[in-house]
């Protein structure tokens, strides 16, 4: 059983075991009332049987979660279980043997009643308590747990006025007050601020201005699209969608000048995607800069001395902006005879754009001399991934997230698992027969004619090339556990998508300093996907699920339900970078924060009146 169904199972079971132990302990609470309903007696001891069972089941689910590691059980082992199994214990040693005697006290159910309460405290274990389990959050369950067992007794005791009623309000009020004030409060996220006596502004880390560079304008405004047989209102640089390629020879200074034209009060900022740039033009709104107000102008510049293919793409309000088509490819090349391939929906539409032309969601064709060296730059610009994959040709995965791959082999018709906001280089000799890169299946681009798409494996790019020694040693470590609870996400209590058990902006940030090696482990507790993307750094992948990974360098990266990742960042560009799911919906719903360097400070608001908003 894979970590993910386990996790799966256990948050069915847990709602199961309260609902059962619920029902067990009011038939039993009946039966010792009058009339003493002889079959009260019996659905109370059938119940129960059936709650054994079923918590049984929970303790096995528990176990087998264990096996991945502590950050899935901890709120399990210390809390919803031992309140499920000890008042269990007491129920099966004195109101089941008084159900069996047929006794008339109601007292006798008190037991049974208070392994409902701790069952029904699993589930909201469940909802509100991650890893870590912190004090508050603790004391928040026993609180309201007590609060309840208070109640209980003043029901099935009878009489003693309304002080034990009031008492246990107030104990459960109590609770309930300390969660919303309490345990989802936490770190703010600007580190930088609270450092900012003397160290190093972000605003002053960076590029150089060369009177050599290679300049472009993206001007953002409101276009539209037919796609799909549709008409889809986009937002778009230069009126183009995607946004222009960006080409740049490796070694050159980009200079991009952004000019903002959209509507109202929208901002827009350019974040490099995947490129390792200084800190200062990392295109973040609220640490990096101000968003660009409409009328608004920014200049970034950065020398390109790192070959690959990555994007662009605005991060103000991101989720909203990107969706609309507010990005582009930006490719770093000496490579010869290359084409882009761009993944996008386009309001419900899934679309492939190649090299600049227009995205459709129909195949595309195109016409590659046989013997020509080919080189597909695919980027998914989506918030989930897409599977691709190539047929009819020997082709070699030759780099991810625009870091070349070591011991690149030669694959053929395998499909391969793109995360949102990666990108994978698909390199091979045009053939004389046709090739076909599909899109989730599909038929994508046609080269050269007509050929079925892949069917075969999946490749586990993590295992893929050589698979050498990696450094074990580290000046620091840091554990992400990612999870889905109730959260405070921008001041408002919700369903979130969480790291450590806090929603942005509430993510305690990790300092680390120049030049460390950082082990730094992901654990994804929930039932979600999520692309993790670290801004500014590319991470060595050390291993996934416990399993040596190759060391391949990557910038975003699929963390599955269940999966725990080990992936190195070496800490050589100072600054106060972002890092958040790519899942664009996620990160607006919690899942983003901050890893700064030791002295850095940025002289830029969330919020503030630029409006900024770096999700
Ligand atoms: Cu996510």
């Amino acid at each position: 059983m894979t970590t993910a169904l386990a996790g799966g199972l256990d948050q069915i079971v847990v709602v199961v075991a309260a609902v059962v132990w619920a029902a067990a302990a009011g038939f039993a609470f009946a039966a010792f009332r009058p009339p003493h309903d002889p079959r009260f007696h019996l659905a109370a001891l059938a119940l129960s049987a059936g709650a054994v069972v079923v918590s049984g089941v929970r303790v096995v689910l528990t176990a087998r979660l264990m096996q991945a590691g502590w950050w899935f059980v901890a709120e399990k082992v210390l809390l919803a279980l031992p309140l499920l199994l000890v008042p269990m214990v007491y129920a099966l040693t004195t109101t089941v043997p008084a159900l069996l005697r047929r006794d008339r006290d109601p007292k006798k159910a008190y037991p049974l009643i208070l392994t409902a309460i701790g069952a029904i405290i699993g589930v909201a274990c469940d909802v509100i308590v991650s890893y870590p389990v912190t004090v508050s959050s603790a004391l928040v369950v026993m609180l309201v747990g007590g609060g309840a067992a208070a109640l209980a007794w003043r029901l099935v005791a009878g009489g003693g006025g309304d002080r034990w009623r009031i008492a246990g309000f107030a104990v459960a009020l109590t609770g309930v007050v300390w969660a919303v004030s309490g345990s989802f409060s936490g770190t703010p996220m600007h580190a930088g601020h609270d450092t900012a006596t003397g160290g190093v502004s972000v605003a002053s880390l960076r590029g150089p201005a060369d009177p050599d560079a290679r300049r472009y304008t993206l001007t953002a405004k409101s276009s539209s699209l037919t796609v799909g047989g549709r008409t889809v209102q986009t937002w778009s640089f230069n009126g183009q969608n995607p946004g222009p390629t960006l080409r740049v020879r490796q070694g050159e200074t980009l200079e991009v000048t952004l000019r903002n034209e959209l509507p109202g009060d929208q901002g827009v900022t350019i974040h490099w995607h995947g490129y390792d740039l200084p800190a200062g033009e990392d295109g973040v709104p609220g640490v990096t800069q101000d968003a660009v107000k409409p009328g608004g102008e920014h200049v970034y510049r950065f020398r390109a001395d790192d070959p690959g293919t990555y994007w662009y793409h605005s991060h103000q309000n991101s989720s909203v902006a990107v969706a609309k088509g507010l990005f582009g490819l930006l490719i770093v090349e000496p490579a010869e005879g290359d084409h882009t391939v761009a993944v996008h929906t386009y309001g419900n539409v899934k679309t492939l754009s190649f090299d600049d032309r227009p995205p459709t969601d129909r195949q595309v064709t195109a016409v590659i001399p046989p013997g020509s060296p080919v080189r597909l730059r695919i980027a998914d610009t989506d918030s989930t991934p897409v599977t691709l994959g190539l047929s009819g040709v020997d082709f070699r995965l030759r780099s991810v997230d625009a870091r070349d791959v070591a011991g690149a082999t030669t694959l053929r018709d395998r499909r391969i698992k793109l995360a949102a906001g990666g990108r994978y280089d698909l390199a091979f000799t045009m053939p004389d027969g046709p090739v076909m890169l599909s899109v989730d299946g599909h038929p994508g681009l046609a080269l050269n004619g007509q050929t079925a798409p892949a069917t075969g494996e999946p490749l586990d790019v993590t295992r893929y090339g050589t698979l050498p020694d990696l450094r074990e040693d580290f000046d620091q470590e840091i554990v992400w556990v990612l999870d889905k609870t109730f959260a405070m996400v921008d001041g408002v209590p919700r369903l979130a998508h969480t790291v450590n058990g806090k929603g942005y902006p509430n993510i305690p940030t990790p300092v680390v300093r120049e030049g460390e090696r950082v082990k730094i482990t992901i654990v994804n507790r929930s039932g979600d996907l999520h692309p993790m993307h670290p801004h500014g750094h590319h991470v060595e992948v050390l291993s996934r699920d416990g399993r040596p990974a190759n060391g391949m360098l990557v910038d975003t990266f699929d963390v599955e339900p269940g999966e725990v990742w080990v992936v190195a960042l070496t800490a050589d560009n100072p600054g106060l970078w972002m890092s958040h799911c790519h899942d664009l919906a996620h990160a607006v719903q919690g899942m983003e924060f901050h890893v700064a360097y030791e002295g850095v400070t940025t002289p830029y608001d969330i919020g503030g009146p630029a409006g900024n908003h770096p999700a």
